[in-house]
């Protein structure tokens, strides 16, 4: 989907994903992959705006309660959901169908992003600045009620990793929630290790399961370029590499998506290579 963003293109990260040998290398480390395929989204040519400040809301709220429905559903026979995408309003359904089976969902956003904007804070009108925020009940009720009422997760079981850029409304409201924010700045001076080791015990304390929520834009451009929102200044390929496998040896994860890989802002499908090197860390792939 990339009704969430103004750049196009993003619709096609997981056709980008699938080129770049998902299947493959998770089956190489031994899992058993089922590719779900996409879900129906519509086509932005035949759809209008109706509210600027929350473009494309109802056709982003389908494919949200679509995709709670089928994480849930694999939930319940035991799978685990990988999410491929997609502009990052996708998270909206995969945490509202987590959230059904787990009741304190741990999560580590990782993004230059803090998606923290609710129809009044938004400098866009973009959805995908918001799923955080709807995700902790804060935001449109067509798009926290997806899957429930409830909020599906609580503020005290989330870190944001790798924020550089962070609009004053979400700034506002991660300091009146008390939000965990690694920014670049925590990375330079505490260095990865420490902040992985901190981020993963806030996730795993009185929580019941943890969610991965990887934006690529979390990344230094130089390192993925096929992003919508290129941010300066970014995580490295290794930094990142190294967050993932301390969440792997953490061995609390019970999903994970990956986001906003736009392929005709990339390089020979660089960034969606890096995706895919990136869940194989993750899921506990090591180079010994
Ligand atoms: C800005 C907004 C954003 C991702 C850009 C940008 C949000 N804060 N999120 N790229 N993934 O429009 O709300
Ligand atoms: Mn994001
Ligand atoms: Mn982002
Ligand atoms: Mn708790």
């Amino acid at each position: 989907m990339d009704l969430g963003a103004d750049r196009r293109g993003v619709d096609m990260g997981p056709s980008a994903i699938r080129y770049a040998g998902v299947k493959k290398r998770l089956e190489m480390i031994g899992y058993e992959v089922e590719d779900k395929g996409d879900l129906k989204v519509a086509t932005r040519e035949s759809e209008s705006i109706v509210y600027p400040n929350l473009k494309y809301l109802k056709q982003i709220v389908d494919v949200n309660r679509a995709l709670a429905i089928v994480v849930e559903q694999e939930v319940n026979k035991g799978r685990f959901p990988l999410i491929l995408g997609g502009d990052h309003s996708i998270a909206i359904g995969t945490i509202a169908g987590m959230a059904k089976r787990k009741k304190d969902l741990g999560v580590i956003w990782f993004d230059a992003h803090g998606d923290l904007n609710t129809a009044e804070t938004t400098p866009s009108g973009n959805v995908h600045g918001m799923s955080l925020a709807v995700s902790l009940g804060i935001g449109h009720p067509d798009l926290t009620g997806i899957g429930g009422l409830d909020p599906k997760i609580k503020p005290e079981h989330v870190v944001i990793i790798g924020a550089r850029e962070l609009d004053r409304g979400e700034k506002e409201l991660i300091k009146r929630i008390g939000l965990k924010v690694f920014t670049m700045h925590e990375i330079d001076r505490l260095g990865m290790p420490r902040v992985m080791e901190e981020a993963l015990s806030i996730v795993g304390k009185g929580t019941d399961g943890m969610h991965l929520s990887l934006d690529l834009d979390g990344l230094d451009p130089h390192d993925a370029p096929g992003v919508g929102t290129p941010v300066i200044g970014g995580i490295t390929y290794r930094e990142s590499h190294l967050a993932m496998e301390m969440i792997a040896e953490a061995n609390i994860l019970s999903s994970a998506e990956f986001v906003e890989v736009n392929p005709i802002l990339d390089i020979q499908n660089k960034t969606a290579k890096v995706a895919v090197a990136l869940m194989s860390s993750a899921f506990g792939d090591k180079l010994l």
